[in-house]
């Protein structure tokens, strides 16, 4: 039976459960979820935590004591629960304000405001433990390419990560940062659109010790990437901070499907390489495993809950059959043959130098190149027994 429990360490942002399915042309086709309902409901469904955006608990504007009463309210249903909040972000998106973006508005004040209301969710984020807090810019973009100067805008985002990064330093709240890419949607084009983009980002801050990224399935395959290999080359660089597991059909609008309603074979490499590290060896992601989906706008509330079950299930189900995988005898035969595990072998000898290659004739001038060029990988019989694997037919 494969059941989610707490130690599978799954969490759902209230966004997605409680999204009501409003989309641009269209009503909400759901009633609004109450945050408590959700957490109530999520924590039935074995789940382990829940994450969201300021204004997802607290709507936008809401100050002083309304805001205390929320917060405790929300909080008493944690403890009940015994959900946790493993991490948090800032609605930088909705209101009208943030039209043109909010680190990267071309308005100085709308900049200073945006700062403002992060700085203010943090301490919220430090009061209830979160250890992730997620920068998702999916507003810092434009349409025009002449009414945005990209090195300008990267230059104020770079000020923004800083300031907040210098901020939760001096704090001492722990918090490490998660930039989210996404190439497109809501704007024309947005700012760090893909994760290769927001890594050579956080090459260049001064507190980029503590920004990593939050890779989602979707964003990265909107841009027709190879999602899990993005995630190796992070876990590669020490940047899987956070996950956003999804599904996506193609390059399309941004689809939120349930985790392995999109690309199922991908999604079974991602498992895979999560759970079980890179086919070479090495340690996977210790991270929450955290969905970021929408319940699809024509089901109902028993739907909603359906489809968060779903996301856990198929994870779940996907985990034993890359257990199953890695075990096969035929399969590490088959990687072996196809020399997975050679390539972690230098390429140099110990203490070999240029010169030393330069001079052994038997890598160049009596290597036989079309003999090697003869050598079958056998990627084909692996990836078969994966399929394999996955349908449940080994
Ligand atoms: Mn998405």
């Amino acid at each position: 039976m494969v059941q989610p429990t707490p130690a599978d360490r799954f969490s759902f942002g209230l966004w997605t459960v409680g999204w009501a399915a409003r989309d641009p042309f269209g009503d909400a086709t759901r009633p609004a979820i109450d945050p408590v309902e959700s957490v109530n409901r999520l924590a039935e469904l074995g789940a382990w935590g829940v994450t969201f955006h300021d204004d997802d608990l607290i709507p936008f504007g809401t100050q002083g004591a309304e805001r205390d009463a929320i917060i405790s309210r929300f909080r008493a249903a944690l403890e009940s629960t015994g959900l946790v909040v493993p991490m948090m972000t800032t609605n930088l998106f909705t209101h009208p304000v943030f039209k043109d973006g909010a680190f990267t508005s071309n308005d100085r004040s709308v900049r200073r405001f945006a700062l403002r209301k992060v700085v203010r969710n943090l301490d919220l984020a430090a009061e209830l433990g979160a250890s992730t807090y997620v920068f998702w810019g999916g507003r810092e973009g434009a349409e025009v390419d002449s009414g945005k100067d990209i090195g300008a805008a990267l230059d104020r985002y770079r000020e923004a990560i800083d300031t907040l990064g210098a901020y939760v330093k001096e704090q001492g709240y722990g918090i490490r940062f998660a930039i989210e890419p996404k190439p497109n949607e809501p704007r024309g084009d947005i700012l760090l659109p893909t994760l290769g983009h927001a890594l050579a980002f956080i090459a260049e801050l001064e507190h980029g010790d503590i920004v990593g990224i939050n890779p989602e399935v979707g964003h990265e395959q909107m841009a027709g990437l190879n999602y899990t290999a993005g995630i190796a080359q992070a876990l590669w660089a020490g940047k899987l901070f956070h996950i956003d597991l999804n599904g996506q059909r193609g390059i399309k609008y941004d689809q939120d499907l349930v985790f392995g309603h999109g690309d199922l074979l991908s999604a079974f490499a991602t498992v895979d390489l999560l759970e079980n590290g890179p086919v070479g060896g090495g340690p996977g992601y210790d991270g929450p495993r955290h969905f970021d989906y929408k319940p699809l706008r024509t089901e109902d509330l028993d739907g909603v809950w359906a489809s968060a079950a779903a996301n856990m299930r198929t994870y779940l189900l996907l985990r034993e059959r890359a257990a199953a995988f890695r075990a096969d005898p035929e399969v590490v035969e088959a990687m072996s043959v196809a020399g997975v595990g050679a390539l972690a072998q230098p390429t140099l000898d110990a203490g070999e130098s240029l010169a030393d290659l330069v001079a052994d004739r038997s890598a160049f001038e009596d290597f036989d190149a079309d003999k090697a060029g003869e050598r079958g990988y056998g990627f084909v019989r692996l990836n078969q027994l994966a399929v394999e694997h996955l349908l449940g037919a080994r």
